[in-house]
């Protein structure tokens, strides 16, 4: 299609942008991180949906490069800025196909040594569909990561056919409870129950929780209320271009 050809022309003309969100505790508003998310304007520019643009990926034969050109970019960009960081760590999506592909690790941990970042302070985020399908395979490679210290958080927690089962399985660094839990959060009794589970099995099983999709006051104060104190949302603040980000911290401190 166009869109591949012109996408593969983006990796090499260096087109595609990553936007940054801050995660933030809730209770002092402390940075703890940032969300890479890819945003592309294509040559007629138009703004590319990032959800369409990541489909069109996965389906191609550009997923392994547009992976490790993500890793690069962003890496590049988190060393740049890592004086003014603090601790804050980077979390980048990958999709769960790249767990199949042979050297993944090899090639993530050699992309992390490059710039010289810590990898402690990368976080990779995959969807919980992505482990359910291969499960033998993604508990070998998130053990391998596990032991670069690469860390790894579950995306959208309980938005499909959750299987706590994997929690037991797998070396997870963070989950992130699905927006679609958040988005009625101070209406829904159902949701807040379940918020209110995941926070006691998180604190046991000592495994950070992040509320994603927190989109107002009453729905942050509500969650910290609970026990959830990490959270990323509009209501916090949005994604932001790379360049903005050393001024936005410079101001948010
Ligand atoms: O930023 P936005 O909400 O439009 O993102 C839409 C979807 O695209 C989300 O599911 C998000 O996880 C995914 N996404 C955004 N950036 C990246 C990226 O760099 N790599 C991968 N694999 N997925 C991404
Ligand atoms: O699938 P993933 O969780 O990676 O998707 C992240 C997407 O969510 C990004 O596209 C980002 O732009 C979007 N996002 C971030 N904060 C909010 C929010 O508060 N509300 C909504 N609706 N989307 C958000
Ligand atoms: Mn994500
Ligand atoms: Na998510």
């Amino acid at each position: 299609s166009g869109l591949l050809e012109e996408l593969e022309e983006a990796l090499i003309d260096g087109s595609l942008q990553w936007h940054w969100q801050p995660k933030i505790d809730m209770r002092d508003s402390r940075v703890l991180g940032f969300e890479a998310l890819v945003r592309w304007r294509d040559p007629r520019g138009n703004d590319v949906p990032a959800d369409h643009l990541i489909q069109t990926v996965e389906q191609s034969p550009l997923l392994e490069d547009f992976t490790y050109h993500s890793l690069d970019r962003v890496l590049e960009q988190f060393a740049a800025l890592q004086g003014a960081l603090g601790h804050a760590t980077i979390c980048i999506n990958i999709s769960a196909r790249m767990l199949e592909r042979s050297g993944f690790v090899d090639k993530v941990t050699e992309c992390i040594a490059r710039h010289g970042v810590d990898p402690l302070r990368v976080t990779l985020e995959l969807t919980e569909t992505a482990l359910i399908a291969n499960p033998g395979q993604a508990k070998r490679v998130i053990e391998q990561l596990q032991d670069r210290q690469v860390g790894l958080s579950i995306d959208d927690f309980g938005a499909g056919f959750t299987s706590f089962g994997y929690l037991r399985e797998f070396a997870v660094s963070e989950i992130k409870i699905d927006r679609s839990y958040i988005r009625r959060f101070a209406e829904s009794r159902f949701d807040q129950s379940l918020v209110n589970s995941l926070v006691v099995l998180c604190e046991s099983l000592g495994i950070p929780l992040v509320a994603e999709g927190v989109e107002d006051a009453r729905t942050r104060d509500l969650l910290v209320s609970l026990g959830c104190h990490a959270g990323q949302g509009y209501g916090i603040c949005r994604p932001m271009p790379y360049d903005d980000v050393r001024h936005w911290i410079e101001r948010w401190n």
